[in-house]
């Protein structure tokens, strides 16, 4: 369908907002890039466009020049203005079919399912992933579904019919933990790598 292909899911970084990557945001990515980062999302609260573009094209340039694909999290819009690689929506996000239809059959689309019922409603013609989480507590994203646990959280992964990311509290015990199950494609994370003192070790380290 797309440019996807699973690989791409295996040490999956999610950006945090840039005041809160202990080394800002580009650095911090290019560090986790060179650790062995797979594909990276870019997920901000901002709503003033020009500081987002300020910090989301240099972005852009540089995981172009890496071979990393680029998600842009819920902004369609945004997505395709900037040719990133694909959108990521969840639950409550504009509903799947209109994400297909406004990005086209070549972009990546992901989509969130925090509940085996979730999981049971993905349609799997129009998706390329799921992310399903969080897997443990997490404090990254306060509006999160509660944490499904590892056990719960691999039987539903391994009932998807698309490639599994797992998110939520992942950090390098746990990425291990996951990877064991064998249910997923890889692992997400946010603050594992942004809030890291050493970013590129913290990837080696999830990887
Ligand atoms: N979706 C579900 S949990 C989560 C998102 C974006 C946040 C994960 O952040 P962290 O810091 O890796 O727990």
């Amino acid at each position: 369908m797309s440019q996807f292909a699973p690989k791409m899911l295996y040490l999956y970084l999610v950006t945090d907002e840039a005041t809160r990557c202990r080394h800002g945001l580009l650095p911090t990515v290019q560090e986790a890039v060179a650790g062995g980062v797979t594909m990276v999302q870019y997920r901000s609260s901002q709503s003033d466009r020009s500081a987002i573009l300020a910090e989301l094209l240099p972005l852009r340039d540089f995981l172009r020049r890496a071979g990393v694909p680029l998600i842009i999290n819920n902004d369609v819009n945004l997505a395709i203005e900037i040719g990133a690689d694909g959108i990521h929506i969840g639950q409550n996000d504009m509903p799947v079919s209109q994400a297909r239809a406004a990005i086209g059959p070549d972009m990546i689309l992901g989509f969130s399912v925090s509940t085996q019922e979730e999981m049971n409603a993905v349609p799997v013609d129009m998706v390329d992933y799921v992310g399903c989480g969080p897997v443990y507590p997490t404090a990254t994203k306060p509006d999160a579904a509660p944490d499904m646990g590892l056990k719960h959280w691999a039987a539903v992964a391994a009932s998807s019919p698309l490639p599994v990311v797992a998110i939520g509290g992942i950090n390098a015990a746990r990425a291990a933990d996951i990877r064991a199950t064998g249910a997923a494609a890889g692992v997400a994370v946010v603050s594992a790598i942004c809030a890291a003192e050493n970013p590129r070790l913290a990837a080696q380290e999830l990887l």
